[in-house]
C-alpha cells in the first residue's frame, strides 16, 4: 500500500471493510504456500507471525490456515526446533539471510532444502492448531474430514516441537525458557533485554551487516539503534560458532535469559495442543498437560505481589525486573489466585498501561509509558501491537475475565479500522508505524472483525 492509498482510508472502515481490506492484505503477501511478514520489511515467513496469520486465515479458509503451519513445519530441524525465519527463494534483501545464518553449512540438524534462520520465536502455534481445528467443525464434511487428516498428519511434529522446548530450552526443569537473543522473545529490543545485552559485547573485528531494515523502512527512529543491532549480529555469530547446538550454546553466549512471557505461552499452548490430541483421539497429552503445569509454576514463581510477571538473567541469576507488557504473562497462563489476578487486570486498565488518559486507543503499550525506557515509536519500546492484543485478549477470555477481553478485542478492532495494517502503532497519536501492510496485523483484523458474538466462540485465541 503506498501513502497515497494509506490516507484514503484513513476515514476509518466498517468491521466489514476492514475483514475485506485485510483479507486483501492476506491475499496480497501470499507467496503460494507462505504468507510473507510483511513485503518489504520483512519478505519470508516468521515462526510466530505464521501462527497468527494462521488464525486469521482459519476465518477464511481453514486449508489454507493449514498450508501455512504445514510450510513452516516442513523446515523444522531434527531436534524439533521450529526455525524463526524460513527463507523463501528470490525475495528482496533481507539480513541477516541465509548466508550469514549458514545454518545448513554448520548444524547437522538443519532442514535439507530450506533455508533458515538458527533461533526461535515464541511458541503460538498450537493457538493456531485448535483455532483451525474449531474452524473446521462448521466447514462441510469433506473439508471437516481433510483438516482433521492435515492435523494428525501435523501432530509428530507438533509434539516434537514442545518437546524440544522443554528439554533442550529448559533442560534444568525451572519451568521457563532459555532464550539466545532477543529475537527469540519477539520482542527484540524490549528493555527487558537492556541489562543482559550489556554483556553482549561485539569482537572489534567483526564486521556488521548492512540494516536492511533501514533501506526498507526509512524510519531509524522506530527501528532498534545501530548500536543494538551491531549485538544483535555479533549473537548470530556467537551462536553460529556454538554450531548452533544447545548444549555448546548454553555454555559459551553472551545472552542467555528466561523468557517469562514465551514461558506462559508455553504452558497455555501446551494446553491448547492437549485439548487437540484429546479431541482427534491422539497420544501426548499427559506429557503436554506436564509440560503446562511445570511452565506455569515457572511464571508464577517470577511474579511480584501485583501478580506481574520478572524475567531471569540466567549468567547472572538477576532477575529482571522492567515495566513491559511481558509482565502480564500469567493472564496467558493462568495460575494466579483471585487477588492477585484481579490486580493484574486493573493493572492492565490503569494509566499506567492502557488506562494512559492520553493514548488514542486504551490498548497495552508494549513498554509502560511511567518507565523511564519508554519511547513512543521505537519499536517494543512503547508502540502498541495488534497480536499482543489479540494474546492478551484471548489470555483474558481464558482466565475467566471476559468483560476485559471484550472491551480489549473492540478497541483493538477500532484502531485497525485505518486499515493501514501497520506493524505498530504510536500510543498518543494512533500514527501507523513500522512495517506496512504487515501480515499478522490484517490477520488480527480478520480475526476481530468476523469473530462470531460474545459467547460462541469465546474462550479460544
Ligand atoms: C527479527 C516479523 C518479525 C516479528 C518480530 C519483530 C521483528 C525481526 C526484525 O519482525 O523482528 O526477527 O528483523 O526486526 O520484532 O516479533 O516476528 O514480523
Amino acid at each position: 500500500m503506498n501513502g497515497s492509498e494509506e490516507r484514503r482510508v484513513v476515514d476509518r472502515l466498517s468491521r466489514a471493510g476492514v475483514a475485506a481490506r485485510a483479507a486483501y492484505v492476506l491475499r496480497s503477501n501470499d507467496r503460494g504456500a507462505l504468507t510473507v511478514a510483511a513485503p518489504r520489511l520483512y519478505p519470508h515467513m516468521w515462526s510466530w507471525d505464521a501462527a497468527f496469520v494462521a488464525i486469521g486465515l482459519a476465518r477464511l479458509s481453514v486449508g489454507r490456515a493449514l498450508t501455512e503451519l504445514e510450510t513452516l513445519f516442513a523446515a523444522q530441524w531434527r531436534t524439533g526446533m521450529v526455525p524463526h525465519i524460513v527463507f523463501s527463494a528470490g525475495a528482496p534483501l533481507y539480513e541477516p539471510g541465509p548466508e550469514r545464518w549458514a545454518t545448513q553449512d554448520t548444524s547437522p540438524d538443519a532442514p535439507d532444502g530450506t533455508a533458515t534462520s538458527g533461533l526461535i520465536q515464541p511458541p503460538v502455534h498450537a493457538l493456531a492448531v485448535r483455532r483451525i481445528l474449531d474452524a473446521a467443525r462448521t466447514a462441510d464434511a469433506a473439508e471437516r474430514h481433510d483438516a482433521v487428516e492435515r492435523i494428525r498428519a501435523l501432530w509428530p511434529s507438533l509434539l516434537a516441537w514442545h518437546r524440544y522446548l522443554a528439554e533442550h530450552r529448559d533442560p534444568e526443569g525451572r519451568g521457563l525458557l532459555t532464550i539466545y537473543h532477543g529475537w527469540e522473545s519477539g520482542m527484540d529490543n524490549s528493555p527487558r533485554w537492556d541489562a543482559p545485552y550489556a554483556a553482549v559485547v561485539p569482537d572489534p573485528a567483526f564486521h556488521p551487516f548492512h540494516r536492511s531494515d533501514l533501506d526498507a523502512l526509512g524510519a531509524p527512529a522506530q527501528r532498534p539503534t545501530e548500536a543494538e543491532y551491531a549485538k544483535y549480529q555479533w549473537l548470530i555469530e556467537e551462536l553460529r560458532r556454538a554450531d548452533y547446538d544447545d548444549a555448546k550454546a548454553r555454555r559459551s553466549l553472551s545472552f542467555r535469559v528466561a523468557d517469562a512471557f514465551a514461558s506462559a505461552i508455553f504452558a497455555a499452548a501446551n494446553e491448547e495442543l492437549a485439548a487437540v490430541g484429546d479431541d482427534l483421539g491422539l497420544r501426548g497429552g499427559d506429557e503436554l498437560l506436564r509440560y503446562a503445569e511445570r511452565f506455569r509454576a515457572g511464571v508464577l514463581g517470577t511474579t511480584d505481589d501485583r501478580g506481574f510477571a520478572a524475567d531471569v538473567d540466567l549468567r547472572t541469576g538477576v532477575i529482571i525486573r522492567t515495566q513491559t507488557i511481558a509482565g502480564f504473562a500469567p493472564l496467558l497462563c493462568g495460575g494466579l489466585d483471585a487477588r492477585r489476578r484481579s490486580s493484574l487486570v486493573d493493572l492492565l486498565a490503569s494509566p499506567a498501561w492502557s488506562g494512559h488518559p492520553e493514548f488514542a486507543y486504551a490498548l497495552p503499550p508494549s513498554t509502560s509509558p511511567e518507565s523511564p525506557d519508554f519511547d513512543a515509536a521505537r519499536y517494543w519500546r512503547g508502540p502498541q501491537w495488534p497480536p499482543m492484543n489479540l494474546l492478551l485478549a484471548w489470555g483474558l477470555e481464558r482466565s475467566g475475565e471476559g468483560a476485559a477481553a471484550e472491551r480489549l478485542r473492540e478497541t483493538a478492532l477500532d484502531q485497525l479500522t485505518d486499515g493501514v495494517f501497520a506493524e505498530y502503532y504510536q500510543p498518543f497519536t494512533a500514527e501507523p508505524l513500522g512495517g506496512r501492510p504487515q501480515s499478522w496485523t490484517a490477520a488480527v483484523a480478520i480475526d476481530l472483525a468476523l469473530r462470531r458474538p460474545m459467547g460462541i466462540d469465546q474462550g479460544h485465541c
